[in-house]
């Protein structure tokens, strides 16, 4: 039986494999990755990921990153699963590859800017208005969305649930969770009570809080305060 074990962090994009192999039904091992120990700089993770993130996938002796392949590499595994739409040509192949593009090179950029705007400038007055750029930035996008549920609903493609719907769900509980306002959205706000309410995404949820739990017994979750100084305290991830 094939080992998979995926390397995460609660509340980042590694949400996107994870609840793709709930729907699988697969089992699978999920190890957590501390953020703030640097764990994603160390040399052991760097041989995973050269890249320093989550989600990595290990599959037996191959490792795996990037969540358009990842998405396109369980689907191709695991086809009963549906995780991808069923396609009859390249072009309808073609556009789910657009699709997963477009959360990963250009809603994920509009992510970290919202969540960690310190990581794009290093004044203080400043921030706030790469926040509010990326927030404006973001609105076209956004609309894009929500007339697409509005129109052809409930999932990104129509009746079927896919990874696609994963991934922006995941964009959504990001930015909105950053101050991102969602008022001008209730189709995308009702995708995610729907996203909310699947088995997986449970499944997941108590993945991601067990994870949790881990890091703040290390002492390395996000919501840690230092006692002292000398201790440091890193930001979160998008
Ligand atoms: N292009 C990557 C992006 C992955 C990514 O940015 N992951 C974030 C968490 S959501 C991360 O690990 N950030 C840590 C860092 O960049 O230092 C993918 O699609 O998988």
């Amino acid at each position: 039986m094939t080992l998979i074990t995926v390397y995460f962090a609660p509340g980042t994009c590694s949400r996107v494999p994870m609840i793709a192999l709930e729907q699988a039904g697969v089992h699978y091992e999920s190890r957590v990755i501390a953020f703030n120990a640097n764990e994603h700089r160390s040399e052991e993770f760097l041989k995973i990921n050269p890249a320093g993130k989550v989600p990595a996938l290990v599959i037996d002796d191959d490792v795996l990153s990037e969540n358009i392949a990842i998405a396109t590499f369980l689907d191709r595994r695991f086809p009963e699963a549906k995780l991808l739409p069923q396609t009859k040509n390249e072009i309808d192949r073609a556009q789910i590859l657009a699709d997963l593009s477009f959360c990963s090179s250009v809603l994920h950029p509009f992510v970290t800017r919202i969540r960690l705007p310190h990581y794009f400038c290093s004044l203080d007055n400043t921030q706030a208005n790469v926040w509010e750029l990326a927030a404006k930035g973001l609105e076209l996008h956004f609309q894009r969305i929500e007339q697409r549920f509005a129109g052809s609903g409930p999932w990104w493609y129509g009746d079927q649930w896919s990874s696609v719907d994963t991934y922006i769900n995941w964009v959504w509980f990001r930015v909105t969770g950053a101050g991102f306002p969602s008022d001008k959205y209730p189709n995308f706000a009702a995708h995610n009570v729907r996203m909310s309410e699947l088995p997986a995404y449970k499944r997941v949820m108590e993945r991601e809080a067990i994870g949790q739990a881990e890091l703040e017994t290390r002492g390395l979750s996000f919501s840690f305060k230092p006692e002292n100084k000398s201790q440091t305290v890193k930001e979160d991830v998008s």
